[in-house]
């Protein structure tokens, strides 16, 4: 393995174990050699100790190139995407959240979070599935989660891949997001919905769909709580007139993914 190639496998171990339908997933719409992941993404918040710019540093350092930015203004988030020129290796999804945009209250939760976390530990390629470094009450979890599922999700989960997504123009058995979708519903799966199944179409290069998070348990400080951990996404990229597939992200779909975290309704 390359040293890229082992930082995404290790990244992967700890998604599983918060996510256990990811190898349920993989068995049913994968032969097994089929399976390249179209990207990752991570959450953050837009402190300079933790932005998008020190959680991209690893990926850089490794060869990843920056790619297009996103604004998701009623979420209060800024993202940018990161890709390499080995197209075999997943996309990563950054977003941080804009963290002076909330109350002091919320404000305050997370500056605590963020300063508990040694800057060694930031530093280390490591970070990338290091999940959280703080301990907040399910109080705290539930002030963030008034204000944004985002940043309670963050409290409770920290620094790991949020998803892997499934490319569906690998599969050797799905050539279609409504076949994927079928097969994924029919193994028990739940999809999110918000918006329709599948955001994006042919006309802005990309379909997707993504599951609703998996609940795991969460030691709060004060109690053990099941929480929205993570989920899996599928996506279908098409050509763009130079023939190479579009590899970037399409800011209204990224909008309804975020809301795979959300606890169903
Ligand atoms: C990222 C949501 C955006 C996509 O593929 O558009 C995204 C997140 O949920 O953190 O992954
Ligand atoms: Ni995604």
């Amino acid at each position: 393995m390359t040293p890229v190639q082992s930082l995404f496998n290790n990244i992967w171990q700890n998604y599983l174990e918060v996510t256990p339908s990811a190898e349920k997933v993989h068995q049913l719409l994968s032969t097994g050699d089929d399976l390249i992941n179209d990207h990752v993404a991570y959450r953050t918040f837009n402190i300079s100790k933790v932005n998008i710019e020190k959680i991209s540093s690893h990926l850089i350092k490794l060869g990843y190139k920056e790619g297009g930015e996103y604004h998701f203004e009623a979420k209060k988030l800024y993202a940018k995407h990161f890709e390499h020129s080995d197209t075999n290796l997943p996309k990563v999804f950054i977003s941080e959240l804009l963290v002076e945009e909330f109350s002091p209250r919320v404000q305050t939760i997370i500056k605590n979070m963020v300063d508990s976390i040694d800057d060694s530990a930031i530093d280390a390629e490591s970070f990338l599935y290091s999940g959280t470094h703080w301990q907040v009450s399910h109080q705290e979890y539930l002030d963030l989660l008034n204000e944004s599922e985002y940043a309670a999700w963050v409290s409770a989960w920290g620094y790991r891949a949020n998803h892997f997504t499934v490319s569906i123009n690998h599969l050797a058995n799905y050539d279609s997001i409504e076949a994927v979708n079928e097969a994924v519903k029919a193994g028990g799966f739940t999809l999110n919905t918000t918006g329709g199944e599948i955001k994006g179409d042919e006309s802005v290069k990309l379909e997707q769909s993504s599951t609703m998070a998996d609940h795991v348990l969460v030691e709060f400080s004060d109690k053990t709580v099941a929480v929205p951990s993570c989920f899996y996404e599928f996506a279908k990229r098409y050509p763009m007139e130079n023939g190479e597939l579009y590899s970037g992200f399409v800011a209204a779909s990224a909008d309804k993914i975020f809301e795979s975290t959300n606890a169903a309704a």
